[in-house]
């Protein structure tokens, strides 16, 4: 999966410049210095992520793009009458659009790789029931040009919101996100939406993909998670109102309420929620957080969903299924 990016990116500066900065700052610049290098700074995350920001995750290589009049898809398998589509026929055929966040089962607690675009193609529903699946249908297999396959339920591609995907906010996907035609299957985490596919095919039992094979979930579905954008863990700041915001995403459940804590988790209060662009995309919540005095707080946020199920706090990796628990911050108030 990916690697956890924040660690990575958070050890490489600590290793190369954490002890320069001890060497040779004075004292007083050294505080200055130590508090960047110890701090996650507050992001803002845009209701879409602009496609040059868009998280990627590949097992293999980015395969070398085709030219569109050589590329095709076939639909095989458990069906009456199987079917080759070129790029041409895909763009054909009545399209349509969503917005849908993408994240990666790697993802840890707080971590970068979740997005979400408009994507635009033509639903898979049709095409299947124009082929015709056939009874003894279990799975559908989605095999790739860069050697990656996965499936999910047959049932699931029978939904009208999974889509053939071949534009990313309104441009054709970009190389790294599977030009010229990728899944997009709103709710289960990212492995499923194969990128570069070439084959369909229905099956008869359960099939295990690249990830699967590696021991990661083959049900895969998107756990209810919230993150804090703002403020940044190790951040200082003013005694007052702060507003503390971020984001909330459950999958294809829906985030009804989002809740913060100043003390750790013994008391909550709910935050503001914005809508969301789809019912497949992430929330956007916010909090007048009026802090009572100087100190170190531990921030923290849990999202709860519309038929009251609370995010589980219990810190898990995320392998097999997905990280849990908590994203916490700490801030200093001054
Ligand atoms: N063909 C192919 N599709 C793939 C992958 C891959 O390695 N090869 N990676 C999967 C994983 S693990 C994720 S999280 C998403 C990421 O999609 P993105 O790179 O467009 O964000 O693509 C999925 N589709
Ligand atoms: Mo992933």
């Amino acid at each position: 999966m990916s690697g956890s990016g924040m660690t990575r990116r958070t050890w490489l500066t600590w290793m190369s410049a954490a002890p320069l900065a001890a060497l040779i700052a004075p004292r007083r610049v050294r505080a200055g210095w130590f508090d960047a290098l110890f701090s996650t700074p507050a992001r803002t995350t845009p209701a879409i992520t602009p496609n040059k920001d868009f998280y990627v995750t590949s097992c293999c290589s980015t395969p070398r793009p085709p030219k569109p009049e050589h590329w095709s898809l076939t639909v095989k398998g458990l069906v009456n009458h199987p079917i080759t589509l070129r790029y041409d026929d895909v763009l054909a055929r009545p399209a349509v659009r969503e917005i849908v966040t993408l994240e990666c089962i790697g993802n840890p607690i707080g971590g970068e790789s979740i997005s979400t675009a408009e994507w635009g193609g033509i639903r898979l529903a049709e095409l299947l029931s124009e082929a015709g699946v056939t009874p003894g249908a279990v799975d559908l297999v989605m095999r790739a040009a860069d050697g990656y396959s996965d499936s999910f339920p047959i049932r699931r591609a029978l939904e009208s919101d999974v889509l053939l995907a071949y534009t990313m906010n309104g441009d054709p996907l970009p190389r790294e996100h599977g030009y010229p035609v990728r899944i997009i299957v709103p709710g289960i985490y990212g492995m499923k939406h194969v990128k570069w596919l070439t084959e369909l095919e229905v099956v008869d039992q359960d099939y295990r993909g690249y990830w699967e094979r590696k021991g990661w979930s083959d049900e895969a579905l998107v756990k209810l998670r919230s993150r804090i954008d703002a403020p940044g863990d190790g951040e200082q700041v003013p005694v007052g109102v702060v507003t503390l915001r971020g984001i909330a995403f459950g999958g294809r459940s829906r985030v009804g309420r989002v809740e913060v804590s100043s003390d750790g988790g013994r008391a909550w209060q709910v935050a503001s929620l914005a809508p969301p662009l789809s019912p497949h995309a992430w929330t956007h919540w916010s909090y007048a957080w009026r802090i009572p005095r100087a100190g170190s707080y531990s921030l923290t946020a849990r999202a709860i969903d519309d038929a009251g199920a609370v995010q589980s706090a219990d810190a898990g990796d995320p392998f097999p299924g997905g990280a849990s628990g908590l994203h916490t911050v700490r801030v200093t108030a001054v």
